[in-house]
Parts: C-alpha cells; structure tokens; sequence
C-alpha cells in the first residue's frame, strides 16, 4: 500500500514538479534541480564527482561554483576529489595547477585558444572516462565551468563533449553611467551598485554576484563611473574604494576601468589648464596613473567622453582627439593600460546633420593614435535608436583600433517597461556589411579586429543593471545583459540560440514553453520599431527622458529635438541623407551607398532614415507611405497584445512571481504603445492631410492630449522629468 503511495505522489511529482517563487536574483545561475527525471538519470550517470587541484583565488571560485552548480542541478552532494578512481569525474584546471591535466598532454589542444579560452572534452583517464575542462590559464577554467554548467542547465548532451571555445572580442566590458551619489544616467533598475560610502571597509556580497554572473558569461572588465564624469573618483580616497571593488573581482577575471574627466588635472589637480600638450598637465597624468596601478596593479585604463554634450576636451584647447587621447595613452602604457576614446560627439555647433559628426572628426585623424588607443563607437551614427543604420566609421578607420559600444539599458526602448530582447538589433548591426574590403565585410570583422588584423578589440554594453532585487527591474531585462556577454565573446552567435539558452537556464526548459518565449522574444524589438519609430524614423521621444512619443519636439539644441529627426512637412515625412540632402549616405562605402541613396533599394525599414518620402510615395505592401506607416504603428500595438496573449499561455510554466511582474509590465506596454501609435499619428496627420486607413484603432484624444501627457511611472527617472 505505502509502495503505491509513494509511487502516486512521484508520478504527481514528476508531472508537475513544483514551480518555485523566483525573485530574478539568481539571474540565469540557478542551479535547481533538474525537473527532467531522464536528463537527471543521464547527467548523475555520468558526473559522480570532481577535482580541481589549483589552489588560486580563481581556482577557489571556480571551485566554488562546481560544487553548487553540481550540487543544485544534480540535487546531491556530488564529491570533490583529489585522485580518478572511477567513471564520470570532472577534472578542471590547467597544465600547470594541475597534474592530471598535465599528464595528458593537451598541448596540441590547448596552443591558440590564449589565457581565456577552454577545452572541455570527454576522454579516457587510466580506463575511467572523465570530462576534463582545460584551459590554460585560471580564467580559462572558470569560463569552462561555467559553460559545462551551462550545459546542463539547458539540458543538452554532455556524454562525448569536444568543445573548443575561445573569446573573439579581447575586452568585453560593462559601461556602468553610475554617478558617485549612486545615481544612474538613463538607469531604470534602482541605485548604482556600487555604495561608495560604505567602500572600501563593507563589502556588498553582490559585489561578488555581480562578478560572478558577468564572468559566467564572459565578461572581463567593468568601467565602473559615468562618461559624464566627475573627476572625484580620480582622488586616493575615491580610488582606494576602487582598488576594493577591484580586489573582489579580479578572481572572476575582472579588470576595473574607470572615466577619466579630462579636466580633472584643473579640477582637483589644482593646475591652470589641462591642455594636452601642456607640461604640467602630462606629468599630472603620468602620477595620477602611477598611483592608480600602486594601488590596482592591473587597472584597466580609463574611457574618455570628451567635447561632447558639455563635456571637456582636448577641443577647448584648440587640439584634436588624438592629442587628448594620446596624452592619457602615455601615462597608462608604461602599466599596459589603455584608452578607450569615444566617438560619440557632437560640436555645440550645430552641423547640417549631426549623423555626419563622429565620421568626419575621427576619420581624418586615422593612424594618428597611439597604439594602446582604441575607438569606442556607437552601433548607430545618430544614438542608440531602436532601429539604425550600422555606424559609417566601422569600416572606415583602417589603421585605429575601433571598439563597439551597445546600449543594453533601454534608453530609446521602454526602459526597464518594456519587453524588447535587443540581441537581435545587436546582431543586425554585427552582421551589416560594409564592404570596406569588398563582400562580407561584416562589422563583426572589425570588432573581432581580423578585417584589419587589429591586435586590441574590444566591446562595450552600457549596462542596465541596478541595485534592484532583480538587477535589471524587467525579468526579460536580464536577457539583455546576458545576450551582451555572449555576443561580446563570440560575436558571430544568433540571436535565436542565444534566447533558448537564456530561457532555458532563467525559466523553464520545456520545450513548448522555450519555443513560445523565444518568438515573443526575437520578434520584441521590431514589435517596439513599430510602435515608436517605424520605417526608419529615429529620435521621436519625449525630451529628456527618451521613454514617450514626442514627434513635436522642437526646443532645445536643434540636433537633439524631434522635428529635426523627422523633416515632416506637407510633402513628406524622413531626413533625405542622400546627394541631393546631407549626404551622409556618402560616409559609406560604395555599394552601401547606392544601396542606401536609392529609394528603390534602400530597405525599407531604413527608408525615412535615409529619404524623405512623399506621403503618397508606392511602398512595397502597394500602400502610400501615408497608410503603411499607420499601419505600422497599429501592428505594433496588436503585437503588443500578442505578446500578452503568449504570455498567458506560458502560464502554467512559470513561477508566480515572476509571471505576474511580466504580466503587469505587459499591460503598461501596451498602454504605451497605444499612445505611441496615438500620438505619432495624430501629429504627422497634421501635415500629411489625410485620412487614417481602415484597420487603424481610432485615437481616444486629441492631439494636444498627447503633447500634455505626463508619465508619473517612469523607473528611476520620473522625479526629474
Ligand atoms: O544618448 C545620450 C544620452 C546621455 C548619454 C550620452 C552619451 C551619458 O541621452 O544620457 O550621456 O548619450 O552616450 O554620452
């Protein structure tokens, strides 16, 4: 009787294992148990324990993480062990921490993949069959932990593993606009992490979460401070605070960088100028990087915003970027540091279009650099939109390093509100074709450096995490971050791998589910193009806090309004780029050029950033730009509601917890998304004269509704605006 018992409550076990209340925290590192008793069988099979003999910080993290990430999925104590004495152990480590690594002559294997890549094999160990994870150095052995982890999260075959994996990217780093008071520029997730006050006495465990989980994913660097930068941080007591966050995460392969404000020689160096060519100022540089490195050995260097929104610059004294940059270059180079110097600038004098700046300011100061400087770009020439055109530079600068720099906080796109995965706009960009050396000239090419043989490369995410509970404040928030980690070490990944992975380790691993969220996922981000900026339109938001429509917007600095961006007349509506307009589409090379100066091959999802089109301009759908355009705005809010729909099915998946947040959150899209459509409509109406096509929902206001609207629900920023 008590056999048949037991045997029902496992069966109802089995079939609906409990779904556990998850508050986001673990990130995709949850190590529950796995719910598949066949996976369970098979991965308890073949790992009855491990060993790793290092004795390193890394190697006691790395360690550390074996034991619970084994522990938690097998849901057993799985043993460390010092010696192979049967099947299914799991040796990790490296030639030297670790004789039985070395005596198996890995060399071949381990030549070519540098200090960060892996090996993770099954082999044969005096009869035993084993998994060996090795690398060549300690970094090596935690990415490969983490990977077979990995694996067994998503419940994938580990029974004859041959995997080789190695970064493509060198520097793959975290752009952190935190502010010393703790606030964050276009942060939607809570205050900054780092608790400056409490430094460097009080650790924060979540300083070593927060190490963990971006080294889980391949991260190795943090710029820790603003671009718009104080040059506080620069003073002893402000990097004796740094040298403890860098202390806690250098055994995850972590290297701290910091923003170097480019007056700061004035402001706390007491000199009368910080001319880049100036005596004092070099030597100031010099000892302040002297002492960076006495206390931070390996110190990163330091990210520079200069002459750009108000920032200092080597400009104010009537010299180039390369002279800026150089100079900072030679203080950190004798510590190999570097410079990562940003060409997201604009001059206060308002040029013809301002998509045409960073192209024209840097190309002409190629080769002019020293080498450990690199370019740090954004994907897009205008601003981080929810669709661009890749940057023009990428390609161009044949003799400079240039670095990508992602925005994974969702400045443009719904802040922490919106569901919008942006692997796939990450990947768009990365696999644009410049033709700067004929086909398949992709931009990932240049970031990875083999289009131009560069040696230092580089990628850069302003992240869009916060001292939430959850990090990110949206649950699908935490896919951008992830997604960031996994393209910035293999830049050639998709989007749609990417997603199951993410789902799998963060959700649930049941199959119907995975493949629900993924679509809901890779179709997000064009849901959002829909209905905020369809068809190439860019720069619509609200002034200031960039989250609600504002197509109206024509006060302030003219580059930096609305109306600028969208040229609406009685004509038509978009920004004509071509010969006969701005002609930035000549910064490309010339077979993207042609492409994009001829209305009838540029894509038409590029066509107002490109062209400005008559109203009754023939688009490919057959319908006037007029019609397609509200229409498209109407798709964007019945996605929305798709997106809801999917959801709801997902339910019985997910924990509660964490369904009702996305649920709510969906709701508020939508809302949002409503008053996109609304609004846009309304306003390009009043120049387009004609009538809103059928299928279209009719707006609930008026349009001087919409322009007086004011959001009260903005995370992070709404006091301010
Ligand atoms: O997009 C703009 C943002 C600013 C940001 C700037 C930049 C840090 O609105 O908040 O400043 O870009 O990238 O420097």
């Amino acid at each position: 009787m008590n056999r048949i018992l037991y045997l029902l409550l496992f069966t109802l076990f089995i079939h609906n294992p409990v779904i556990k209340a998850d508050d986001g925290y673990r990130l995709w590192l949850r190590y529950d148990l796995i719910s598949d008793p066949q996976v369970l069988g098979s991965y308890q099979r073949s790992v009855s324990g491990w060993i790793i003999e290092g004795t390193s910080p890394s190697s006691i993290v790395t360690a550390n993480e074996m034991k619970n990430g084994l522990n938690g999925l097998l849901g057993k104590n799985i043993e460390r062990l010092s010696a192979i004495k049967r099947n299914g152990i799991i040796v990790a480590g490296t030639p030297e921490n670790s004789a039985i690594i070395s005596s198996l002559k890995l060399n071949k294997q381990l030549t070519g993949i540098g200090s960060e890549g892996y090996i993770i094999i099954t082999t044969k160990y005096r009869n035993e069959k084993i998994i060996v994870i090795a690398a060549n150095k300690d970094a090596g052995v935690l990415y490969g932990t983490f990977h077979l982890l990995r694996l067994m999260e998503t419940h994938r075959d580990i029974s004859k593993l041959e995997i080789v994996s190695s970064p493509k990217v060198k520097i793959r780093i975290l752009n952190h606009w935190d502010n010393l008071n703790r606030s964050v520029e276009r942060g939607y997730a809570g205050l900054s992490l780092w608790d400056w006050n409490s430094l460097p006495d009080s650790l924060d465990p979540r300083y070593t979460d927060y190490a963990r989980a971006n080294a889980s994913i391949g991260i190795n660097a943090t710029v820790l401070t603003n671009v718009n930068a104080n040059a506080l941080v620069l003073t002893r007591d402000y990097l004796v605070k740094v040298a403890a966050l860098a202390n806690v995460f250098r055994p995850y392969g972590i290297r701290v960088y910091l923003t170097a404000r480019f007056s700061a020689p004035i402001e706390i160096g007491k000199l009368k100028t910080a001319d880049p060519l100036d005596p004092d100022v070099i030597a100031w540089w010099k000892a302040k990087a002297d002492e960076i490195y006495s206390l931070i050995p390996d110190f990163g260097g330091f990210l520079v915003k200069a002459n750009s929104e108000g920032q200092p610059g080597p400009q104010s004294y009537n010299r180039t970027h390369a002279d800026g940059a150089n100079m900072i270059a030679d203080a950190v180079a004798p510590h190999n540091g570097i410079v990562m110097w940003r060409a997201f600038v604009y001059d206060n004098n308002v040029p013809d279009d301002r998509a045409k700046q960073a192209y024209n300011e840097f190309v002409p100061l190629d080769g002019k650099f020293r080498k450990n400087v690199i370019i740090q770009v954004k994907n897009g020439p205008v601003d981080f939109q929810p669709r661009e055109p890749f940057h023009p530079l990428f390609g161009a600068m044949t003799q400079t390093p240039l670095m990508m720099e992602f925005q994974v906080t969702q400045e443009y796109l719904g802040a922490s509100v919106h569901l919008v995965f942006l692997a796939p706009l990450f990947e768009e960009c990365l696999k644009s074709d410049t033709w700067a050396k004929g086909e398949g000239s992709i931009v990932a090419k240049v970031i990875d450096g083999s289009l131009e043989n560069q040696q230092l490369t580089a990628m850069a995410g302003v992240t869009n995490i916060g001292n939430m509970r959850n990090w990110n404040g949206h649950p699908f928030a935490q896919a951008n971050w992830y997604a960031f980690g996994r393209l910035a070490w293999d830049p050639y990944l998709n989007s749609s791998d990417i997603a199951d992975e993410w789902i799998r380790m963060t959700f649930t691993n049941d199959n119907e589910t995975v493949a629900r969220i993924s679509r809901m996922m890779l179709d997000s981000r064009e849901i959002t193009v829909n209905y905020m900026t369809p068809l190439g339109l860019h720069h619509q938001m609200y002034a200031g806090h960039h989250y609600g429509p504002g197509p109206w917007v024509n006060r302030g600095r003219a580059d930096q309004t609305s109306v600028y961006f969208n040229r609406a007349d009685s004509i038509g509506l978009g920004f004509n780029r071509t010969s006969t307009g701005s002609n930035s589409v000549n910064q490309y090379f010339p077979h993207v050029r042609d492409i994009f100066e001829n209305i009838e091959t540029c894509p038409e999802n590029l066509m107002l950033w490109f062209h400005h089109v008559p109203w009754d301009y023939k688009m490919a759908s057959g319908r006037t730009l007029w019609n397609e355009l509200c229409l498209r705005y109407e798709k964007g809010v019945d996605s929305v509601k798709w997106l809801s729909d999917q959801w709801e099915l997902s339910k019985s998946k997910i924990d509660t917890e964490r369904f009702e947040a996305v649920k709510a959150l969906l709701v508020k899209q939508e809302r949002d998304a409503k008053i996109w459509r609304d609004a846009c409509i309304l306003y390009f109406q009043t120049f387009s004269k004609r009538p809103v096509p059928e299928g279209v929902e009719k707006a609930d206001h008026d349009l001087d509704y919409y322009k007086a609207y004011r959001y009260t629900d903005i995370p992070g920023i709404s006091s301010r605006f």
